[in-house]
Parts: structure tokens; C-alpha cells; sequence
């Protein structure tokens, strides 16, 4: 999708740190992390957030939640993490193409919000 900056990082047009990439998921490491390890996990295909998964790309969903743990492990985290998707103007999302964020490397913070 044109002017949208995860659809550049994942066609390469835009450099990244990549941690894994197939044909259809990039796992990339955050710009601004918030943990010792914060990894982005995205669908090469464009969805804007989790409010628009559906019967019809919740398979490519599905694949993205088999690769996390192999994401994880690639990305050195040995102790457990935390994911979030922020979806929406309330929960803070900046980057309209869905993304998962997975944050590791240290105890995270008890509260999510
Ligand atoms: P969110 O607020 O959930 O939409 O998170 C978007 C995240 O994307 C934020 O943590 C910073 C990250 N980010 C934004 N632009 C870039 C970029 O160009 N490269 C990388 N690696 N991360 C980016």
C-alpha cells in the first residue's frame, strides 16, 4: 500500500534490522525500543490493525502466532515476553499496517496500561 511505511520496510524499499522473514511475515526490530529486546512482527500483505482481521486473512494471522516463538528465540529472548497489538487512536497506535510487538530481555512492567 503506497505512503505506508511497514509496506516499505517489508518490500525493502525502507532498511530494517531484520530478526525473520518468509514469504508472507517480517520480524524486524523496533525503531524506539521499550524492552532490551522489542521485536515488530508484521504481515507483508497489508492490514491496517487487529480491528480489520477477518474469516478471510485470519489464516495469515494464525501463521504469524505459529512464528512468534521462533521469532522470540531468534531474538535472544530466553525468559518470556509480552505481546501487544495497539489497535486504534486509544491504545496509542502509530503505524497503520497491523503489527505485533513482542518485548523481552528483562521483566516488564506488572501493569499493561
Ligand atoms: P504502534 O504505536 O503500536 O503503532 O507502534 C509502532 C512502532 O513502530 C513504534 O514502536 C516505533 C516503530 N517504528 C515506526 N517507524 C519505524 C521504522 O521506520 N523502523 C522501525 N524499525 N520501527 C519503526
Amino acid at each position: 500500500m503506497e505512503n505506508c511505511i511497514f509496506c516499505k520496510i517489508a518490500a525493502g524499499i525502507i532498511p530494517s534490522s531484520k530478526v525473520y522473514e518468509d514469504e508472507k511475515i517480517l520480524a524486524f526490530r523496533d525503531i524506539n525500543p521499550q524492552a532490551p529486546v522489542h521485536v515488530l512482527v508484521i504481515p507483508k500483505k497489508h492490514i491496517a490493525s487487529v480491528d480489520k482481521i477477518t474469516a478471510e486473512n485470519s489464516s495469515l494471522i494464525a501463521y504469524i502466532f505459529e512464528n512468534i516463538p521462533n521469532v522470540a528465540k531468534i531474538a535472544g529472548i530466553t525468559n518470556g515476553y509480552r505481546v501487544i497489538s495497539n489497535c486504534g487512536p486509544d491504545a496509542c497506535q502509530t503505524v497503520p499496517h497491523l503489527h505485533f510487538h513482542i518485548l523481552g530481555g528483562a521483566p516488564l512492567a506488572e501493569k499493561m496500561a
